[in-house]
């Protein structure tokens, strides 16, 4: 037993701030202006070292938004906060235009569940913007990716397909260490059969030399080891799944509980330190 213990890095803690009226896990609970702004404080106080700012839902079955709702919805929260706070703020759009929105009132970071392949004006916008971009993996459109998800060996066309969307962006102009990777957990994935293997080989994503983003927050997988547990009953899963993230090595996880995974996230390193120092071959 002289193996020496990983060292595991403290990944960032992205909140999840919806300004949405039927967001899954939230229920539309922040989609006034005033109460998103005091929600997003709240993950502000409670340690986000980041913010995620959405007005789409993607739960399977939600319906598409226009570009203009969702700048009516989101502008106006991200202003808001520039005015209070320097912590990064991503917009989680696929639409372009909602990303310069989103940038001209102070995000930096262009989070698309699509990969930059919803319009083809997308890469170029992305370079133009000079943003950061999260490229995530998702089988099939938002409305009907659950219906019936399909792949031979789902982590390696994960891997390939974001190694792919990373060449894309880069040949579009979008620099290096602007790049983000995100597997898309429970998007157009079968709870247990696509989600797990992911989760369990997320160093494969990360050995491709990006930044990984993990959101797995009170996603289906864990009701579906759970008994069914409903979205606001899946914090112990929740968090497991971060402290798993953070063991392979991913940069940031994005969820709704933020204090819970910050002092799990905080445990977890400072037990993995302790190994350390009490390892032989130090
Ligand atoms: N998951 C959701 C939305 N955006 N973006 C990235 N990069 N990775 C994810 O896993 C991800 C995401 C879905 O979660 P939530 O925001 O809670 O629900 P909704 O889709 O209703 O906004």
């Amino acid at each position: 037993m002289n193996a020496r213990p990983p060292s595991i890095v403290r990944p960032k803690v992205m909140g999840i701030v919806n300004a949405t009226p039927d967001s899954f896990s939230d229920g539309g609970r922040f989609l006034a202006p005033a109460a998103a702004l005091e929600h997003a404080r709240r993950l502000i106080a409670d340690g986000a070292d980041l913010l995620d700012v959405g007005a789409e839902s993607t739960r399977p079955g939600a319906e598409p938004v226009s570009a203009e709702t969702e700048i009516e919805r989101i502008a106006p929260l991200i202003a808001a906060l520039r005015q209070e706070t320097d912590i990064p703020i991503s917009v989680d759009t696929m639409k372009p235009d909602v990303a310069r929105a989103a940038m001209a009132a102070g995000a930096t970071i262009w989070n698309d569940v699509t990969a930059l392949r919803h319009s083809p004006a997308s890469l170029s916008a992305a370079a133009d913007l000079g943003c950061d971009v999260v490229l995530m993996h998702m089988q099939g459109q938002p409305r009907t990716m659950q219906s019936e998800p399909v792949y031979a060996d789902v982590v390696g066309e994960v891997t390939t397909f974001l190694a792919e969307r990373a060449a894309a962006a880069l040949a579009a102009g979008v620099a290096r260490e602007r790049i983000w990777l995100d597997p898309g957990i429970g998007f157009g994935k079968h709870p247990i059969q696509h989600n797990l293997p992911l989760l369990a080989q997320l160093g494969r994503i990360v050995a491709l030399g990006f930044p990984v983003l993990l959101g797995a927050s009170r996603k289906a997988f864990i009701g579906a080891l759970d008994g069914g547990a409903p979205a606001d009953r899946r914090l112990g899963g929740s968090v497991a799944a971060a402290l798993a993230g953070a063991a392979a090595g991913v940069a940031a996880v994005r969820v709704h509980d933020v204090r819970e995974t910050v002092q799990a996230l905080a445990i977890q390193h400072a037990i993995s330190q302790a190994a350390l120092a009490a390892s032989p071959n130090r």
